[in-house]
């Protein structure tokens, strides 16, 4: 089973009980989380304690499969068939797919700062997250 999450939604308990109760009965998930860099307008290291997300994973004594470039399909199919593989053998796993925010908020985007096209929000999103995973 595959289940995808908001790095936002993290910080709240129920990342916590799913993943330890997923852990204590090796259920085959894998939990990928779809880091954006920002929960709503909050930038990841405003909210998190640990900002390397995947790193909570060690947390539940979970297999941490790291960072991936979720700007690149490839890249993601390899990984996510890795660890759905993992996941059905040996129980649950934590991966981290590194985006950007292609959107703020209506009442938090700054004009000065928001990407102008889509394709600029595009643009912006595949260098970010290339160099979040590097
Ligand atoms: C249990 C709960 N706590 C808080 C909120 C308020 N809330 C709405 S969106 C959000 C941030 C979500 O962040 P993320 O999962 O990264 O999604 P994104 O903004 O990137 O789409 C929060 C804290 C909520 N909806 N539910
Ligand atoms: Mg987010």
């Amino acid at each position: 089973m595959l289940c995808l999450m908001g790095d936002g939604s993290t910080n709240i308990g129920y990342f916590h009980e799913s993943l330890n109760l997923s852990a204590v009965w090796q259920l085959p998930v894998v939990w990928m989380v779809e880091n954006n860099q920002y929960g709503m307008g909050t930038a990841v290291d405003r909210a998190s304690g640990q900002p390397e997300i995947h790193k909570k994973a060690e947390a539940y004594g979970m297999h941490d499969m790291g960072r991936i470039n979720g700007m690149d399909p490839i890249e993601m199919y390899e990984k996510i068939s890795e660890a759905l593989d993992h996941a059905r053998q040996h129980g649950p796993v934590l991966l981290e797919a590194m985006t950007y925010r292609f959107q703020g908020i209506p009442w938090v985007t700054q004009s000065a700062t928001a990407p102008k096209t889509r394709s600029h929000s595009i643009k912006r999103a595949i260098r970010l997250a290339h160099s979040a995973c590097t």
